[in-house]
């Protein structure tokens, strides 16, 4: 039915807890959600470090391992590959200040052997992918660190990884601030900025979510378009953002919905997924939603992609060129418009 492989994390179901207020629903297994996550139609599953491997700073290298192959059975059981692992370098005491570009040493440290241990940890679950979602990285006082000192250390810190692996691949999911103040990566330009300065540009690359490229004022079917011209467009989070505060993380096309048939479009037309790329979904439940709709935002997300995907197969590129050419762009404006509301 849809042209794409479709991902989620287990962060996406979740007891609806927010900095306010305590949970709303109750606590599902990781299993259960592995189960629920196929027969929904997914078929892989992104994780954290520690989603992975929970308690892991108090386990040996071993361990961890031992620990990931569990998980890597559960993952078979239900026929679910694994997408990527991303160092959880925001919940720490030790990443207080950041992880990469900490002002503690040690805490620089710390945040390169969660690196590393991702980096374990995704190769039990058979996955050749780390994202680095740079929580805390930047600033919350501007004076506390200097731009430029804090750019070489992410860099420094991506080199490092490659050495440690050669052939994992490094994915920037950008974020302009949120929890940060200002952050150091925030759009997928600075991501590209970063890769071409590594020591194998070729291994690193980006992630694009909706929401974070709309918190930058951005739209977000140019960011995924910039990814793609550059040949690193390795992954995505799509859902919805209404406008410029905290991350919403809402279900995909809700708030914009041209917005939405656009990044579904350029997706289409360049045929993301041909490298076996995931379309990940990154939504987050309303606190409101009960126990019984724990899964219906990520069911809500899956059926706009699919009905974006008829609408961008139904999209009539002749009558688009003859409006390019006759510079009618009001014309082609209102087709796009017609198409979305079902009058085409
Ligand atoms: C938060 C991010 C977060 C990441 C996840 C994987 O704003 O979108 O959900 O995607 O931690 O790196
Ligand atoms: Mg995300």
């Amino acid at each position: 039915m849809s042209r794409f492989k479709f991902s989620v994390g287990p962060w996406n179901v979740h007891e609806g807890a927010d900095s306010y207020g305590p949970a709303t629903r109750s606590t599902i297994s990781f299993e259960e959600k592995v189960k629920k996550f196929s027969e929904l139609g997914f078929s892989a599953v992104q994780f954290h470090d520690d989603d992975a491997v929970p308690n892991m700073n108090d386990l040996s290298e071993e361990e961890i391992k031992e620990e990931a192959r569990k998980v890597k059975t559960i993952l078979d059981k239900y026929n679910m590959a694994a997408e990527f692992v991303a160092p959880r370098l925001w919940m720490d005491p030790h990443t207080i200040d950041g992880g990469f570009m900490s002002t503690s040493k040690e805490d620089r440290e710390f945040a390169m052997w969660r690196a590393y241990r991702s980096i374990d940890i995704a190769r039990e679950l058979g996955c050749d992918k780390i994202v680095l979602w740079l929580a805390r990285e930047g600033t919350l006082c501007a004076e506390t660190k200097s731009p430029v000192w804090a750019t070489k250390k992410l860099i420094e810190a991506i080199d490092k990884m490659l050495d440690y692996d050669a052939t994992i691949k490094i994915l920037i999911e950008p974020k302009p601030n949120e929890p940060i103040d200002r952050s150091i990566c925030g759009t997928m330009g600075h991501v590209m900025g970063v890769s071409a300065a590594t020591k194998d540009p070729s291994r690193v690359g980006g992630l694009l979510e909706s929401a974070h490229a709309i918190l930058a004022g951005l739209d977000p079917s140019h960011e995924i378009g910039f990814g793609l011209a550059m040949g690193k467009l390795w992954g995505v989070h799509l859902n919805d953002q209404n406008g410029i505060k905290f991350d919403q993380d809402k279900s995909f096309g809700v708030e914009n919905l041209r917005q939405a048939f656009n990044q579904v479009k350029v997706l289409l037309e360049n045929n993301y997924g041909a490298n076996g790329e995931y379309v990940g979904l990154d939504v987050k439940a309303m606190r409101t939603t009960t126990d019984e709709d724990s899964y219906k935002h990520l069911e809500n997300s899956l059926n706009m992609v699919y009905a974006l995907e008829e609408k961008a197969a139904r999209f009539d590129y002749e009558y688009q060129k003859k409006c390019v050419m006759s510079r009618d762009f009001e014309g082609l404006e209102m087709y796009v418009m017609e198409l979305l509301m079902g009058l085409k």
